[in-house]
């Protein structure tokens, strides 16, 4: 076939194609008369007299049509003047020199919310953290343990309910609940307070084991390592970390081996940025053993006196996970001996039980030294702390209790139980 014959087919080809626009454009239009023709016989029906009906349904289409036009652009008005808006309320406000950020918990959040806070009490943060917890639980007990109450069995196995609810777990529940029955048979439970202080002392015996933060000067550079699920708070957690230690005068070093997406190690280096201590990361996709390896040669060069290292949790397949981890620690060791010193494994504590589920399946990969809970701010069910220090016999090492970067304490199990207690 030559040059021109196939020039021809494609003009035949054209001509066929615009006549078929052109009689389907045809089509259309006949088929939207009718329409209009039968809503005049519709209108018809109803009383407009015939000679006015195609009219009048003519005026209402366009009437119909004005309409929604009107309405697309008060729409289109009404999101340009929210983006407006979204734009103003991230902007730095005068005075503060950092910006502010709205949580989101679908999306990794690159940029750390600001260091500058309000200069709180301890105790008044860890009571606020709390405060979807107390009012859960002590409204509840309120219910159960209100003035004049009789104290039986009945009483307890409100309490165990309550229990439950605030996700003490179920054996932890049938712990405190065990012993609470032994303290109604002895006799020492008659009054609704003294079951309250039973309660407190049982919760805080549960919590015993559970302790102290890290001593630096045991190694230098000491090293951390995180682990845990994607989005329960690691990097969040490493950078307020980064931030404490840096404020109390250590010099801090981050490794972010999780390379598993860019916006890791990004968010990573924006909170290192923030707390002005050192980053080493690589590209997105880079073996995370690598990372570690010059994170460890970064923090002995730099004669760091901490290294927190920040790891991937994908969970797919489990082997995967084994070896990674396996593989980072052996690197730890190998340049700094002993690490790494801590290995952390942070849990979200709005997840409820399945954090339990995720700890169990972390310990089979690496042994863990301690938990860092996260996100108790954010749900009514801290009994969570206890069920991880009394069913895993893992020290609860802090709390993570909002997004600032005060927000994450040391776990102290007085100061908790107080704020869950407390008579607000
Ligand atoms: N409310 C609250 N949010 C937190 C806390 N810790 C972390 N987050 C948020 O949880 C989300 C996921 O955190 P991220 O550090 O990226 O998790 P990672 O995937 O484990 O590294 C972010 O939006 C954090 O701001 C906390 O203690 N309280
Ligand atoms: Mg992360």
């Amino acid at each position: 076939m030559n040059n021109s014959q196939s020039m021809e087919k494609v003009y035949a080809f054209s001509q066929e194609l615009m006549q078929n626009i052109a009689s389907g454009w045809q089509g259309f239009i006949l088929w939207l008369k009718q329409q209009f023709v039968v809503f005049a016989g519709v209108l018809e029906r109803w009383g407009v007299p015939p000679e006015k009906s195609l009219a009048l349904a003519y005026t209402l289409a366009y009437i119909c049509l004005a309409l929604l036009l009107v309405l697309c652009i008060w729409r289109l008005v009404q999101l340009r003047r929210r983006q407006t808006e979204d734009v103003a309320r991230r902007a730095p406000r005068p005075g503060a020199d950092l910006p502010t950020q709205e949580p989101d918990q679908s999306e990794l959040q690159v940029e750390p919310p600001a260091t500058r806070e309000q200069p709180v009490s301890v105790y008044e943060r860890m009571r606020t953290g709390l405060a979807k917890t107390h009012k859960s639980l002590f409204a509840k007990l309120d219910a159960v343990l209100g003035s004049g109450a009789k104290i039986d069995a009945a009483t307890i196995e409100e309490i165990e309910e309550i229990l439950v609810s605030a996700d003490f777990g179920v054996r932890t529940t049938q712990k405190l609940v065990a012993a609470l029955q032994e303290r109604l048979t002895r006799g020492e439970m008659q009054q609704p307070e003294q079951v309250r202080t039973a309660l407190r002392e049982e919760i805080l015996g549960a919590l015993s084991s559970t302790a102290h933060a890290a001593d630096l000067s045991a190694h230098k550079p000491y090293v951390m390592m995180v682990v845990g699920v994607n989005g329960v708070g690691k990097t969040t957690t490493i950078g307020k970390l980064a931030h404490q230690y840096k404020q109390q005068g250590q010099k801090v070093v981050l490794g972010a081996a999780d390379t598993f997406r860019a916006a890791a190690a990004e968010q990573l280096a924006a909170w290192g940025e923030r707390a002005d201590v050192g980053v080493v990361r690589h590209s997105e996709g880079a073996d995370p053993a690598a990372v570690a390896f010059d994170a460890a040669k970064a923090a002995l060069a730099r004669e760091a006196d901490l290294l927190i290292v920040d790891t991937a949790g994908r969970l797919h397949t489990k082997v995967n996970l084994m070896e990674e981890m396996k593989k980072i620690r052996r690197v730890l060791a190998r340049e700094i001996s002993g690490a790494p010193h801590e290995t952390l494994l942070v849990l979200d504590a709005t997840t409820g039980q399945n954090a339990l589920v995720q700890a169990r399946l972390f310990q089979e990969a690496v042994a863990i030294d301690g938990i860092i809970l996260t996100k108790l701010d954010g749900t009514a069910r801290g009994g969570m702390a206890v069920a991880i220090a009394s069913e895993l016999h893992l020290p609860v090492r802090y709390i993570g209790i909002g997004e600032g970067v005060e927000d994450l304490r040391p776990f102290e199990p007085e100061l908790f139980v107080d704020a869950l207690f407390e008579k607000r």
